[in-house]
């Protein structure tokens, strides 16, 4: 932001935060709470056991085997079993069931509506029947498939089963969103949708467009093909509606961290939102833009035409245009609080920033992150570089400091306001909180450092590598990645374990006080606002309120980018038999 003396710290220009309107039925709020608390609990407990399969991972690319243990051998059958539980439980599990608590529960309080509530628990008793069916075959060894479960590799019906009725029940919580967001249309005509229900209601639409993929994907081809009702499959199709959805869920996966980062953060720094109407704009893009682009993982893969891979491609630099918007607005708050703070200089204001103040560091930490995971994106996405790097670790490099840290971190750092916020109950020690963040800050960067490296010589990913004979890269010595990446996994562990003490010992403590008057929800000032009516609202604001009809223009984009791709795809089917590999 160039600065700005008359933009700081005088806060004349401000509008004041918004308010959480008061919901009276105390029954029905503390019902609404309590299944939010659920989901958030259920996804760390699969965070939890994802990530302490993790470090085994990093050893083995530090060169080090510990799946050959004796100890590790009695719970796992290999490192492809490992490998594919730490995927689907921290990527697809933790992820899902997170957002699913957090984007139900911030736009039912940011509209001030009811939902019905044995429905939202139906709902989350569903998805966790949904994973649990699946968890079954994942952990017996039947469903090691990587968390791409690519086919012709096969694993038991019960992991599609299971992994369909996970995301299927995702669909009813966009139905339960979309339902809310509309009977609040219609209750108060003319009015601006509030900015923290606006993003998650474009979150959920978007994703519903995103999930259409994986969802014909399994229910058409996979589960059919398991039960042995047709005999095969065609893996380029399977792919292709995988990575429709595959792309796009990277930005289901971060959007509920840029909604904190745009509405929550500003206030955890002490300051304030820039622009209500280009964040706006920034989740109008998102939604539009998200799916139709997911080629640019099929780079390699044959029967696409290099048309369409390089439409796909230039959609794709395109997606990162709100990304950029969000990194400069959001600086922008970070500067307007640090220099109310009386920050100086070009870089000095930063200094000025809470650091020491977890719900602060874990998403900005989270942030500086990004930078680099989004720049390593940009990197994968063009096709002249994508052949250095696909299928190297480089990849996991990449997803690790995107997923594994923007968003994660993120969803941490939100843990330790939201579960005091929905229970009353308090963070044990604030700095042993800093300090798991910090560490995962840092473990994430060294694990990004070692494993992109290792990539651009040309390492493999989803590899035992640590059983190979490690002179096949001699011309290269991997040794100083390999090291890194191993003690990244040291720095992980120490750090998960602080983190999940603070956070189990949160929960398992007592109640304190009211988390809605402790802990608020952490709306922050805006500097230019939305408004609330849409009568001389800002045109940005007009023409991104019709969700609804933009969600049509979402829908209408993917067909046309994905229907002529898979329709030649469907005309020259090869459907193979199933194999299992393990
Ligand atoms: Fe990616 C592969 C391209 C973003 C996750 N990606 C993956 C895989 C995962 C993943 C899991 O084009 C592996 C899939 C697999 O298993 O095969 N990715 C991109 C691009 C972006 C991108 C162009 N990825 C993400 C996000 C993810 C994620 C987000 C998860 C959450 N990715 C690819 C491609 C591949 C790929 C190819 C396939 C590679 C291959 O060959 O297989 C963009 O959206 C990135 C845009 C982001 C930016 C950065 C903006 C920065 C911000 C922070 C600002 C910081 C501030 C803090 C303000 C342009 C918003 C300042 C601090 C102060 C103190 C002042
Ligand atoms: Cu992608």
């Amino acid at each position: 932001m160039t600065t700005s003396p008359n933009l700081s710290p005088s806060k004349q220009s401000s509008h004041a935060a918004r308010e959480t309107p008061v919901i009276p039925d105390a029954a029905y709020l503390a019902g609404l709470k309590k299944v939010t608390q659920y989901y958030i609990v259920t996804a760390f407990l699969a965070l939890f056991i994802g990530v302490l399969i993790g470090p085994l991972q990093a050893l083995n690319y530090g060169g080090i085997n510990v799946y050959d243990t004796p100890i590790i051998k009695g719970l796992l059958k290999s490192y492809y079993q490992g490998l594919s539980l730490h995927g689907v439980l921290n990527a697809l599990v933790f992820t899902q069931f997170f957002i699913s608590g957090f984007l139900l529960y911030l736009p039912a309080r940011d509209l001030g509506m009811r939902i019905n509530m044995k429905f939202a628990w139906f709902t989350y008793i569903l998805m966790t029947a949904g994973l649990l069916v699946a968890a079954v075959p994942l952990l017996t060894n039947n469903a090691t498939l990587l968390y791409t479960f690519y086919p012709p590799m096969e694993g038991s019906p019960l992991f599609y089963i299971g992994a369909a009725v996970m995301v299927g029940s995702s669909l009813l919580v966009v139905g339960q969103v979309v339902n809310m967001w509309m009977r609040w249309k219609r209750a108060n005509p003319g009015r601006v949708t509030p900015l923290v229900a606006f993003m998650s209601v474009a979150t959920w639409m978007m994703w519903a467009v995103a999930a259409l993929g994986i969802v014909t994907e399994v229910v058409f081809l996979l589960i059919p093909w398991s039960l042995g009702w047709v005999a095969g499959v065609d893996p380029l199709i399977s792919k292709t509606l995988f990575w429709w959805t595959g792309h796009a869920i990277v930005y289901f996966w971060v959007l509920p961290a840029y909604i904190a980062w745009y509405a929550f953060l500003p206030n955890h720094a002490g300051g304030r939102i820039v622009s209500e109407p280009l964040v706006r704009l920034t989740f109008v893009m998102f939604l539009l833009n998200s799916t139709p682009v997911g080629l640019h993982h099929q780079y390699a893969d044959p029967n696409i035409s290099a048309t369409w891979k390089t439409m796909h491609m230039f959609l794709t630099f395109l997606i990162a245009i709100p990304s950029l918007l969000t990194a400069f607005s959001v600086a922008a708050s970070l500067e307007d609080a640090a220099r109310a703070r009386g920050g100086r200089g070009l870089f000095g204001w930063m200094l000025k920033l809470p650091w020491g103040k977890p719900t602060f560091s874990a998403p900005v930490l989270a942030m500086v992150s990004f930078i680099l995971g989004g720049a390593g994106g940009i990197v994968n996405a063009s096709s002249t570089f994508a052949p250095v790097i696909h299928n190297t670790a480089w990849i996991p490099g990449h997803f690790h400091i995107t997923v594994g840290t923007a968003t994660t971190l993120t969803f941490m750092g939100i843990s330790l306001w939201l579960i005091p916020h929905l229970t009353g109950k308090r963070m044990p020690s604030v700095r042993l909180a800093s300090a798991a963040v910090w560490t995962w800050f840092i473990g994430m960067m060294v694990f990004a450092l070692g494993m992109h490296w290792e990539g651009l010589v040309g390492v493999p990913r989803r590899a035992l590598i640590s059983a190979t004979a490690q002179s096949v890269y001699r011309d290269m010595p991997i040794q100083i990645p390999q090291m890194l990446t191993a003690i990244s996994g040291v720095i992980l562990l120490v750090s998960a374990v602080m983190y999940f003490y603070v956070l189990f010992r949160m929960l398992l403590s007592r109640r304190v006080d009211d988390g809605e008057v402790s802990f608020p929800i952490p709306y922050s000032e805006v500097i230019s606002s939305a408004g609330r009516n849409l009568a001389g609202a800002n045109a940005l604001v007009r023409y991104t309120e019709p969700l609804l009809a933009l969600w049509g223009v979402a829908l209408l984009l993917v067909l046309l980018m994905y229907g002529p791709v898979l329709a030649r795809l469907f005309a020259n089917a090869e459907p193979v038999p199933g194999w299992r590999l393990y």
